[in-house]
């Protein structure tokens, strides 16, 4: 039992150096990067007014979703995103372009355990509320949806056009 700890702990180790190797902004520790003004907007500000949207994860048969998936804001907006799990795994929620969000999506596949605490992410274990404050500063489709391995291909993604 021992060496079979041993070898599970030394295999860990190695998948954590080979994805800080694959993906400079993912170093163990550090987090994502903190985007300031990004492709799909900016962290919000608490002193502003924003628009409130009430987002549910669940699981359901097989699928996992969000609800609404469909989002349609105005550019320049800020939206204040309450976000509650009514599943009974953990779900997050990541804002980002599609491109970003994709690829983002293979970078969690080498590493499941992947934290986000960023401005534009929230994980939430099952039954937690959570919430995200974001100002959309520029016209486009954006995404967003759960990283967790088999989530996103399981159904768990939206769409945010801004407009
Ligand atoms: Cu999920």
């Amino acid at each position: 039992m021992k060496a079979r700890t041993l070898l599970a702990t030394s295999i860990a180790a190695a998948l954590l150096t080979s994805t800080a190797a694959a993906a400079p902004g993912h170093k163990p520790g550090e987090g994502h990067s903190h985007p300031e003004d990004t492709a799909y907007g900016k962290p919000g500000d608490p002193k502003k007014p924003a628009r409130v949207i009430q987002i549910v994860f669940r699981e359901d048969e097989g699928k996992m979703l969000f609800l609404p998936d469909k989002l349609r804001f105005k550019k320049g907006e800020q939206v204040r995103f309450q976000l509650r799990n009514n599943g009974e795994i953990d779900h997050e929620f990541v804002v980002g372009t599609v491109e970003e969000n994709l690829k983002h999506m293979k970078e969690m596949e080498k590493n499941p355990d992947m934290e986000h605490d960023d401005p534009n992410a929230k994980r939430l274990k099952p039954k937690a509320t959570g919430e995200i404050l974001w100002q959309f500063t520029k016209a486009g489709t954006f995404d967003f949806s759960c990283l967790i391995p088999g989530h996103r291909q399981a159904g768990m993604f939206g769409t945010i056009v801004v407009e």
